[in-house]
Protein backbone atom coordinates (compact mmCIF):
# COMPACT_ATOMS: atom_id res chain seq x y z
CA UNK A 1 0.00 0.00 0.00
CA UNK A 2 1.51 3.32 -0.93
CA UNK A 3 0.20 6.46 0.20
CA UNK A 4 2.12 9.58 -1.63
CA UNK A 5 2.36 12.84 -0.44
CA UNK A 6 3.48 15.96 -1.82
CA UNK A 7 5.50 19.19 -0.76
CA UNK A 8 5.58 21.56 -3.53
CA UNK A 9 6.67 19.73 -6.00
CA UNK A 10 9.08 16.65 -4.16
CA UNK A 11 6.40 13.51 -3.79
CA UNK A 12 7.35 11.43 -0.90
CA UNK A 13 5.91 7.62 -0.67
CA UNK A 14 5.04 5.83 2.45
CA UNK A 15 4.87 1.95 1.28
CA UNK A 16 4.19 -1.01 3.56
CA UNK A 17 6.53 -2.83 1.86
CA UNK A 18 9.21 0.42 2.12
CA UNK A 19 11.56 2.22 3.67
CA UNK A 20 10.30 3.65 7.18
CA UNK A 21 9.04 7.29 6.40
CA UNK A 22 9.81 9.91 9.71
CA UNK A 23 7.64 12.58 9.89
CA UNK A 24 9.12 15.08 12.34
CA UNK A 25 7.91 15.95 15.27
CA UNK A 26 9.74 18.77 16.50
CA UNK A 27 7.42 21.77 15.51
CA UNK A 28 4.55 21.53 18.52
CA UNK A 29 4.75 23.73 21.69
CA UNK A 30 4.68 20.62 24.49
CA UNK A 31 7.45 22.08 26.50
CA UNK A 32 8.97 23.93 23.78
CA UNK A 33 8.78 27.41 25.24
CA UNK A 34 11.07 28.80 22.67
CA UNK A 35 8.25 27.62 20.12
CA UNK A 36 5.11 29.58 22.03
CA UNK A 37 7.33 33.11 22.72
CA UNK A 38 8.13 33.20 18.78
CA UNK A 39 4.48 32.56 17.60
CA UNK A 40 3.41 34.73 19.97
CA UNK A 41 5.65 37.57 18.39
CA UNK A 42 5.23 36.03 14.30
CA UNK A 43 7.91 35.30 14.31
CA UNK A 44 8.18 32.22 12.31
CA UNK A 45 12.66 31.87 12.61
CA UNK A 46 12.45 29.11 14.94
CA UNK A 47 9.81 27.31 13.36
CA UNK A 48 11.91 27.10 10.36
CA UNK A 49 15.54 26.58 12.57
CA UNK A 50 13.37 23.29 13.58
CA UNK A 51 11.99 22.27 10.46
CA UNK A 52 16.04 22.60 8.44
CA UNK A 53 17.29 20.43 11.83
CA UNK A 54 14.79 17.83 11.22
CA UNK A 55 14.99 17.36 7.25
CA UNK A 56 18.67 17.58 7.65
CA UNK A 57 18.31 14.61 10.44
CA UNK A 58 16.70 12.61 8.04
CA UNK A 59 12.84 13.59 8.36
CA UNK A 60 10.91 13.55 5.13
CA UNK A 61 7.86 15.17 6.44
CA UNK A 62 7.09 17.44 9.50
CA UNK A 63 4.14 17.70 11.66
CA UNK A 64 3.47 21.38 12.12
CA UNK A 65 1.58 21.83 15.48
CA UNK A 66 1.15 25.38 16.40
CA UNK A 67 -1.34 25.05 19.05
CA UNK A 68 -1.25 26.36 22.96
CA UNK A 69 -4.03 27.59 25.05
CA UNK A 70 -4.98 31.04 24.32
CA UNK A 71 -3.57 30.74 20.38
CA UNK A 72 -5.94 31.49 17.33
CA UNK A 73 -4.55 28.86 15.75
CA UNK A 74 -6.74 28.97 12.62
CA UNK A 75 -4.66 32.26 11.81
CA UNK A 76 -1.42 30.94 12.66
CA UNK A 77 -1.38 27.52 11.29
CA UNK A 78 -1.68 28.78 7.72
CA UNK A 79 1.08 31.31 8.41
CA UNK A 80 3.36 28.52 9.78
CA UNK A 81 2.54 26.53 6.77
CA UNK A 82 3.23 29.36 4.08
CA UNK A 83 6.46 30.21 5.68
CA UNK A 84 7.68 26.29 5.90
CA UNK A 85 6.70 25.72 2.12
CA UNK A 86 8.40 28.87 0.93
CA UNK A 87 11.53 27.68 2.33
CA UNK A 88 11.35 24.20 2.19
CA UNK A 89 10.26 21.13 -0.46
CA UNK A 90 8.59 18.90 2.09
CA UNK A 91 5.46 17.55 2.51
CA UNK A 92 3.29 18.36 5.30
CA UNK A 93 0.99 16.96 8.17
CA UNK A 94 -1.23 18.87 9.76
CA UNK A 95 -1.99 18.57 13.77
CA UNK A 96 -4.52 20.20 15.35
CA UNK A 97 -7.91 19.72 17.06
CA UNK A 98 -9.57 22.48 15.37
CA UNK A 99 -11.29 21.56 11.95
CA UNK A 100 -10.94 24.89 10.98
CA UNK A 101 -7.17 25.50 11.31
CA UNK A 102 -6.75 22.23 9.60
CA UNK A 103 -9.11 23.55 6.85
CA UNK A 104 -7.22 27.35 6.94
CA UNK A 105 -3.91 25.79 6.36
CA UNK A 106 -5.11 23.18 3.62
CA UNK A 107 -6.26 26.14 1.79
CA UNK A 108 -2.81 27.99 1.85
CA UNK A 109 -0.39 24.86 1.60
CA UNK A 110 1.22 23.46 -1.18
CA UNK A 111 1.02 19.98 -2.75
CA UNK A 112 -0.66 16.85 -0.90
CA UNK A 113 -1.07 17.07 3.46
CA UNK A 114 -1.52 14.85 5.96
CA UNK A 115 -4.43 16.13 7.90
CA UNK A 116 -3.93 14.95 12.17
CA UNK A 117 -6.06 13.52 12.66
CA UNK A 118 -9.85 12.27 12.06
CA UNK A 119 -10.97 10.34 14.89
CA UNK A 120 -13.77 7.51 15.31
CA UNK A 121 -16.39 10.30 16.90
CA UNK A 122 -19.13 11.59 14.30
CA UNK A 123 -18.41 15.01 15.16
CA UNK A 124 -14.59 14.71 13.95
CA UNK A 125 -15.63 12.64 10.46
CA UNK A 126 -18.40 15.01 9.65
CA UNK A 127 -16.26 17.70 9.94
CA UNK A 128 -13.15 16.67 8.56
CA UNK A 129 -13.78 13.83 6.14
CA UNK A 130 -15.60 16.24 3.51
CA UNK A 131 -12.19 18.32 4.11
CA UNK A 132 -9.89 15.80 3.16
CA UNK A 133 -11.94 15.11 0.04
CA UNK A 134 -12.02 18.48 -1.18
CA UNK A 135 -8.40 18.93 -0.66
CA UNK A 136 -7.14 15.65 -1.71
CA UNK A 137 -5.49 15.38 1.88
CA UNK A 138 -4.86 12.04 2.64
CA UNK A 139 -5.54 11.72 7.12
CA UNK A 140 -4.44 9.97 9.87
CA UNK A 141 -7.08 7.91 11.40
CA UNK A 142 -6.64 7.97 15.17
CA UNK A 143 -8.36 4.69 17.13
CA UNK A 144 -10.46 6.25 19.44
CA UNK A 145 -14.19 7.25 19.18
CA UNK A 146 -17.51 8.68 21.64
CA UNK A 147 -16.80 6.31 23.38
CA UNK A 148 -13.51 7.36 24.17
CA UNK A 149 -10.17 5.28 24.80
CA UNK A 150 -10.34 1.45 24.68
CA UNK A 151 -7.37 -0.82 26.02
CA UNK A 152 -8.68 -3.83 23.56
CA UNK A 153 -6.10 -4.21 20.47
CA UNK A 154 -9.33 -5.50 18.58
CA UNK A 155 -11.99 -2.33 19.59
CA UNK A 156 -9.17 -0.11 18.52
CA UNK A 157 -9.26 -1.96 15.09
CA UNK A 158 -12.42 -1.22 14.63
CA UNK A 159 -12.54 1.85 15.24
CA UNK A 160 -9.86 1.99 12.34
CA UNK A 161 -11.97 0.38 9.82
CA UNK A 162 -15.41 2.72 10.92
CA UNK A 163 -13.29 5.41 9.93
CA UNK A 164 -11.84 3.94 6.68
CA UNK A 165 -15.10 2.82 5.71
CA UNK A 166 -16.78 6.82 5.82
CA UNK A 167 -13.46 8.08 4.29
CA UNK A 168 -13.67 5.43 1.37
CA UNK A 169 -17.72 5.96 1.14
CA UNK A 170 -16.92 9.70 0.96
CA UNK A 171 -14.46 9.08 -2.63
CA UNK A 172 -10.59 8.73 -0.65
CA UNK A 173 -8.82 6.59 -1.46
CA UNK A 174 -8.25 3.48 0.53
CA UNK A 175 -4.35 4.18 0.56
CA UNK A 176 -5.01 8.14 1.75
CA UNK A 177 -5.95 6.43 5.38
CA UNK A 178 -2.86 5.99 7.83
CA UNK A 179 -3.86 4.88 10.94
CA UNK A 180 -2.72 5.61 14.34
CA UNK A 181 -3.32 2.70 17.00
CA UNK A 182 -2.97 5.22 19.67
CA UNK A 183 0.16 5.23 21.58
CA UNK A 184 0.64 6.79 25.34
CA UNK A 185 3.02 6.74 28.37
CA UNK A 186 3.94 3.39 29.76
CA UNK A 187 4.30 4.91 32.89
CA UNK A 188 0.73 5.72 33.74
CA UNK A 189 -0.78 2.00 32.51
CA UNK A 190 1.87 -0.99 32.42
CA UNK A 191 0.34 -1.90 29.79
CA UNK A 192 -0.43 1.09 26.76
CA UNK A 193 2.91 -0.40 24.77
CA UNK A 194 1.86 -3.54 24.59
CA UNK A 195 -1.70 -2.62 23.20
CA UNK A 196 -0.31 -0.09 20.68
CA UNK A 197 2.17 -3.03 19.29
CA UNK A 198 -0.70 -5.28 18.98
CA UNK A 199 -3.01 -2.80 17.56
CA UNK A 200 -0.55 -2.11 15.01
CA UNK A 201 -0.05 -6.22 14.37
CA UNK A 202 -3.92 -6.03 13.86
CA UNK A 203 -3.93 -3.04 11.79
CA UNK A 204 -0.88 -4.39 9.37
CA UNK A 205 -2.71 -7.84 9.17
CA UNK A 206 -5.98 -6.82 8.12
CA UNK A 207 -6.11 -3.95 7.06
CA UNK A 208 -2.68 -3.50 4.91
CA UNK A 209 -2.38 -0.06 5.56
CA UNK A 210 -0.11 2.58 6.38
CA UNK A 211 0.25 2.96 9.96
CA UNK A 212 1.89 6.55 12.26
CA UNK A 213 1.76 6.92 16.17
CA UNK A 214 3.65 9.64 18.46
CA UNK A 215 6.78 7.73 18.86
CA UNK A 216 7.59 10.34 21.61
CA UNK A 217 4.92 9.87 23.49
CA UNK A 218 5.59 6.27 25.73
CA UNK A 219 8.28 7.36 27.37
CA UNK A 220 6.70 10.61 28.67
CA UNK A 221 7.64 10.81 32.98
CA UNK A 222 10.90 8.15 32.48
CA UNK A 223 14.44 8.10 32.65
CA UNK A 224 16.60 7.26 29.85
CA UNK A 225 13.60 8.14 27.27
CA UNK A 226 15.74 7.57 24.54
CA UNK A 227 16.26 4.05 24.75
CA UNK A 228 12.52 3.72 25.59
CA UNK A 229 11.77 5.21 22.10
CA UNK A 230 13.88 3.21 20.72
CA UNK A 231 12.88 -0.25 21.95
CA UNK A 232 9.51 0.80 21.31
CA UNK A 233 9.93 1.93 17.70
CA UNK A 234 12.18 -1.11 17.12
CA UNK A 235 9.19 -3.61 18.02
CA UNK A 236 6.46 -1.06 16.43
CA UNK A 237 8.28 -1.46 12.97
CA UNK A 238 8.84 -5.03 13.10
CA UNK A 239 5.09 -5.21 13.66
CA UNK A 240 4.18 -3.09 10.57
CA UNK A 241 4.73 0.72 11.97
CA UNK A 242 5.54 2.83 8.38
CA UNK A 243 5.70 6.44 9.56
CA UNK A 244 6.08 7.38 12.82
CA UNK A 245 6.02 11.01 14.15
CA UNK A 246 9.06 10.72 15.99
CA UNK A 247 12.41 12.98 17.17
CA UNK A 248 14.66 12.51 13.86
CA UNK A 249 17.72 13.93 15.41
CA UNK A 250 17.44 11.44 18.12
CA UNK A 251 15.52 8.01 16.58
CA UNK A 252 16.67 8.22 12.80
CA UNK A 253 19.73 5.79 13.39
CA UNK A 254 17.60 3.19 15.09
CA UNK A 255 14.81 3.34 12.16
CA UNK A 256 17.68 2.81 9.84
CA UNK A 257 18.77 -0.39 11.53
CA UNK A 258 15.97 -1.62 12.06
CA UNK A 259 15.03 -1.40 8.01
CA UNK A 260 18.37 -3.09 7.31
CA UNK A 261 17.75 -5.74 9.59
CA UNK A 262 14.48 -6.55 7.96
CA UNK A 263 16.05 -6.18 4.17
CA UNK A 264 14.52 -3.05 3.24
CA UNK A 265 18.14 -1.29 2.83
CA UNK A 266 20.23 -3.21 -0.04
CA UNK A 267 23.94 -2.56 0.47
CA UNK A 268 23.05 -0.67 3.64
CA UNK A 269 23.21 2.69 1.49
CA UNK A 270 20.45 4.37 3.65
CA UNK A 271 22.07 3.01 6.80
CA UNK A 272 26.06 3.97 6.49
CA UNK A 273 24.34 7.55 5.00
CA UNK A 274 23.30 8.70 8.75
CA UNK A 275 25.45 6.57 10.76
CA UNK A 276 28.42 7.67 12.34
N1 LIG B 1 -0.62 10.87 17.33
C1 LIG B 1 -0.79 11.76 16.33
N2 LIG B 1 -0.29 13.01 16.42
C2 LIG B 1 0.37 13.42 17.51
C3 LIG B 1 0.58 12.53 18.57
C4 LIG B 1 0.05 11.21 18.46
N3 LIG B 1 0.89 14.69 17.59
C5 LIG B 1 1.44 15.18 18.82
C6 LIG B 1 2.16 14.08 19.59
N4 LIG B 1 1.29 12.94 19.68
C7 LIG B 1 3.44 13.69 18.85
N5 LIG B 1 4.39 14.74 18.93
C8 LIG B 1 5.29 14.87 20.01
C9 LIG B 1 6.11 15.99 20.02
C10 LIG B 1 7.07 16.13 21.02
C11 LIG B 1 7.19 15.16 21.99
C12 LIG B 1 6.36 14.07 21.99
C13 LIG B 1 5.40 13.92 20.98
C14 LIG B 1 8.23 15.25 23.06
N6 LIG B 1 8.95 16.35 23.19
C15 LIG B 1 10.01 16.49 24.19
C16 LIG B 1 9.43 16.52 25.60
O1 LIG B 1 8.24 16.77 25.78
O2 LIG B 1 10.18 16.29 26.54
C17 LIG B 1 10.78 17.74 23.98
C18 LIG B 1 11.65 17.74 22.76
C19 LIG B 1 12.70 16.62 22.66
O3 LIG B 1 13.40 16.33 23.64
O4 LIG B 1 12.80 16.08 21.55
O5 LIG B 1 8.45 14.32 23.79
O6 LIG B 1 0.18 10.36 19.35
N7 LIG B 1 -1.45 11.36 15.23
Amino acid sequence: MKTILRGRSREVVIDTSGHVVIIGESINPTRRKKLVTTLQNNDFSYVLELAGSQIKASAEVLDVNVGFPGVDDVRLLPLAVQAINEKFDIPLCLDSPNPKAIEAALKTASGKCLINSVNGEEKSMNALIPIAKEYGAAIIALAMDDEGITHDPEKRLKVAEKILERAVKAGIKEEDVVVDPLAMAVSADPRACLVTLETIKLVHDKLGLNITQGASNISFGLPERDVLNAVHMTLSILNGLTCPIANPEKIAVTVRAADLILGRDDFAIRYVEIAH
